[in-house]
């Protein structure tokens, strides 16, 4: 068996305690668990020159509020006090790089569809996690095919809150994709538009123009997606936000997946026709490059994007006493 990707985990933050891994629990009746109410982010942390870094935290957690927001889920914890624990957490761990997860959650109160008499929870775990879509991915590039599942509209579900539930339709692409043998699906909107991968949003290069999908294509507003748009301008790349033909897709010079877990990913075939050359292209490569070396402090943070984890004072005060105080702050 493999090794558990959890296995350097020695605590995890629930509730504002440092709990070691095998205590972190929820009850069988917690309202998550049965009707999917809870609201999530992944975050890296990257290994820079000057110590381990959060990759675009404020954005992130943000976001995880904005998620609440919309399921009316009153965070009990304010913006400063989730983005102090994303960083605590890691220090707790001691890792130089790795992938937080905080996790809103309805807890045990009552079940019932009605949400709103389960207590709001929020665990924030970190672990190490290497390359989302393969060890090669990012060299050659994945195979990825059209999904027959397609992403809800906005007449059923708010693409821009990252909800538990809505996975389990990530689940379906996802699916899909690996058993037919294909790295990840592209699933298209209600209207067949493109939309995005189980995962990750999803990016085309056309005659030296970048194209992806706004968000009325009921896309996850991503922090990496906005992250490229950023870089492209940068470098002088025109980029459109619109609406987008499935053809698009085997027409394409350039083709790459964003995402926090998958980076930027490269596509090398759709619907096993290849893209461009059928390896990753210059664009894509530039952007690669660009965004490796800003997350991983190689060139200066121009635009404010990571957060140090302090490795000396620790400013956060527990909500309750940690679980072992000694073991986590020194
Ligand atoms: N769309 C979806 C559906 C999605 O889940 C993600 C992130 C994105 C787009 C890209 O968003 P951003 O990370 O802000 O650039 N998917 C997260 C979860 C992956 C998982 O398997 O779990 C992630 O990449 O962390």
């Amino acid at each position: 068996m493999a090794t558990s990707p959890f296995a350097q985990v020695r605590f995890i933050w629930q509730n504002g305690r440092f709990v070691p891994f095998d205590q972190a629990q929820v009850h069988l009746l917690s309202h998550v668990l049965h009707y999917g109410s809870g609201w999530f982010e992944g975050i890296r942390c990257y290994r820079t020159p000057d110590g381990p870094a959060i990759f675009r935290l404020h954005e992130h957690i943000e976001r995880l509020i904005s998620s609440c927001k919309i399921f009316r889920a009153e965070i009990p914890y304010s913006y400063h006090d989730l983005c102090q624990a994303s960083l605590d957490i890691v220090r707790a761990n001691a890792f130089d790089s790795c992938y937080i997860r905080p996790l809103v959650y309805r807890g045990l109160g009552t079940l019932g569809v009605n949400p709103l008499n389960s207590p709001i929870e929020v665990a924030i775990a970190a672990w190490p996690w290497g390359k989302y879509l393969g060890a090669e991915a990012e060299e050659q590039g994945v195979d990825v095919c059209v999904s027959s599942w397609r992403r809800p509209g906005p007449r059923v579900y708010p693409a821009n809150a990252k909800a538990v539930g809505g996975y389990l339709n990530s689940q379906l692409i996802k699916m899909e994709a690996v058993m037919s043998g294909y790295a990840e699906g592209i699933a298209l909107d209600e209207l067949g538009n493109l939309s995005e991968g189980s995962g990750e949003n999803l990016f085309l290069v056309y005659e030296g123009t970048l194209f992806t999908p706004p968000i009325s294509a009921s896309i996850l507003p991503g922090v990496t997606r906005a992250t490229v748009i950023t870089l492209a301008e940068d470098l002088g790349i025109p980029v459109r936000k619109e609406l987008l033909p499935r053809g698009l897709l085997y027409t394409c010079d350039e083709m790459f997946l964003t995402g926090t877990a998958a980076e930027v990913t490269p596509v090398r075939s759709v619907d096993r026709l290849p893209v461009g050359a059928g390896e990753p292209g210059p664009i894509t490569r530039r952007l690669i490059a660009e965004f490796q070396a800003l997350a991983t402090g190689q060139k200066p943070d121009r635009h404010g994007w990571l957060t140090p984890v302090p490795t000396a004072s620790l400013p956060f005060e527990p909500v309750g006493p940690p679980a072992d105080p000694q073991a986590v702050l020194q």
